[in-house]
């Protein structure tokens, strides 16, 4: 119905063009299915693990068994980046333009020898998540350290989380422990449990068969 007046998303009122669902059209930035979350919630399947930075370590395993560890103190003195990145959980709630601190997973890899096309990030709480290399690279991934200008809080995954935007949030491991070059990609915790192997959001790419 062209001129057609509507409630639009925030109570007030808008006109559609026909052939336009008029919530994308006002928000470009939310993935379909998305709402916007203005809180940051917790999402864990365990307790928090409560770690100190002086016995964290960071590892980086090759397909060879090779290994790159960092300190806490080595860690934080490499080259970081700040950015400004939007969140989508795949329980729907989208959090937009959060701000952090991190190393770009380029940065851990540059001196790293490896052929793997596949990588299994794994957490000090046992969690795991899978990921093609390629999209940790080329500036799309990063392990985040600060939120916000202060240090990253336990419960969102502190002291380091991988951070991976481009995709659904179980993707962004918390408390994140080490990156595994895989040759052959696996099933991380939730992938096995039924979750999507990839988990992009923009292509609705929740559970498995999406
Ligand atoms: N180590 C670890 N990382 C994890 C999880 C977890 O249980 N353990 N949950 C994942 C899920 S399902 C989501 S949605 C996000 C939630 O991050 P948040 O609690 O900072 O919002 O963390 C992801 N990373
Ligand atoms: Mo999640």
């Amino acid at each position: 119905m062209p001129g057609e007046t509507v409630p639009g998303q925030y109570g007030a009122m808008s006109t559609l063009t026909p052939g336009f669902t008029g919530r994308r059209r006002e928000r470009p930035d939310l993935p379909p299915g998305q709402y916007l979350a203005h809180d940051f919630p917790v999402l864990s399947a365990g307790p928090t693990p409560r770690l100190r930075t002086d016995r964290w370590e960071f590892v980086i395993t090759t397909e060879t068994g090779a290994e790159t560890r960092w300190t806490w103190g080595e860690f934080t003195a490499l080259p970081h980046e700040d950015v400004t990145v939007d969140l989508h959980c795949v329980t729907k709630w989208s959090k937009l333009r959060t701000g952090w601190r991190g190393v770009a997973v380029d940065t851990l890899l540059s001196g790293v020898d490896t052929a793997a096309d596949y990588v299994m990030a794994h957490s000090y709480d046992g969690y795991t998540t899978n990921l093609p290399l390629e999209d940790l690279l080329d500036g799309k991934a990063w392990v985040a350290y600060r939120y916000e200008g202060e240090a990253l809080a336990p419960e969102h995954g502190g002291p380091a989380r991988l951070l991976v935007p481009h995709l659904y949030l179980w993707k962004s491991a918390k408390w994140l422990h080490g990156l595994r070059m895989m040759l052959q990609d696996e099933p991380g915790f939730w992938e096995e449990a039924g979750y999507h192997n990839y988990g992009d959001p923009w292509r609705e790419q929740r559970y498995q068969g999406d």
